[in-house]
């Protein structure tokens, strides 16, 4: 049997994409809390051990380490025959949005949520940047879905795993609560959250939690 050892914290929207494909696709995973908010990810010895990019997630199987989650959502896709798209069209439209997510709204999201409630004196200016990118990502993901289930095609793909990896998180440390804000994005969740296994970010990802400010 394959063995899985995800290095991750569990505020990283990032760790739970791993932890929810796992768990979607029936595999037990050995999870190993890092200490990000020590700052573990910036020392070189980690760097040169672990991930040279330090960055969370790490995904171990067996021998190999693998980072990055979008081709890590891919290849697990791949293996379990599950979650990649009908067909060719499909899997170019899962890329195409796990780009988008990556860069955009997860590349925000996250980086918003972290500055916001888990570091004591964030700069107003840049949250207003960050905020108003957001909001843009935000209302294009309401448009998407105002008219479809789910990110592509019509069934649950890696690419709604990507997507809403940083929307399952307590609205008060993202600062959206998007049942009264972007009811089209809050219906996709709930459609997501209905899957058989679903389990949300804090029971997936345990252990000692970061500093909150808010
Ligand atoms: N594109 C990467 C993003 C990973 C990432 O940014 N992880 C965060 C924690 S959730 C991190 O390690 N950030 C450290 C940094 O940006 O310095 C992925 O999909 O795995």
């Amino acid at each position: 049997m394959t063995t899985y050892r995800l290095h991750y914290f569990p505020e990283s929207g990032n760790s739970y994409k791993l932890a929810l494909m796992l768990t979607l696709c029936g595999q037990d995973f050995e999870p190993i809390w890092t200490d990000f908010g020590g700052g573990i990810t910036r020392m070189a010895s980690w760097r040169e051990r672990v991930n040279e990019m330090g960055e969370i997630p790490v995904l171990e199987v067996e021998s190999l380490r693998l980072t990055q989650t979008a081709p890590i959502l891919l290849r697990l896709a791949e293996r379990f025959g599950r979650f990649s798209g009908a067909n060719q069209d499909e899997a170019f439209e899962i890329l195409r949005w796990l780009f988008w997510d990556n860069h955009k709204l997860t590349g925000y999201m996250a980086t918003y949520r972290f500055l916001r409630a888990f570091t004591p004196s964030p700069d107003p200016s840049v949250l207003a940047f960050m905020r108003k990118r957001i909001d843009d990502y935000l209302s294009i993901a309401e448009r998407h879905f105002q008219s479809r289930s789910f990110v592509v095609g019509d069934q649950f793909t890696v690419a709604d795993i990507s997507m809403i990896g940083y929307l399952c998180f307590p609205p008060d440390e993202s600062g959206y609560d998007l049942a009264g804000s972007h009811p089209a994005v809050s219906a996709w969740i709930g459609r997501v959250a209905a899957l058989p296994g679903w389990r949300p970010p804090y029971d997936l990802l345990p252990g000692k939690r970061l500093q909150r400010y808010r």
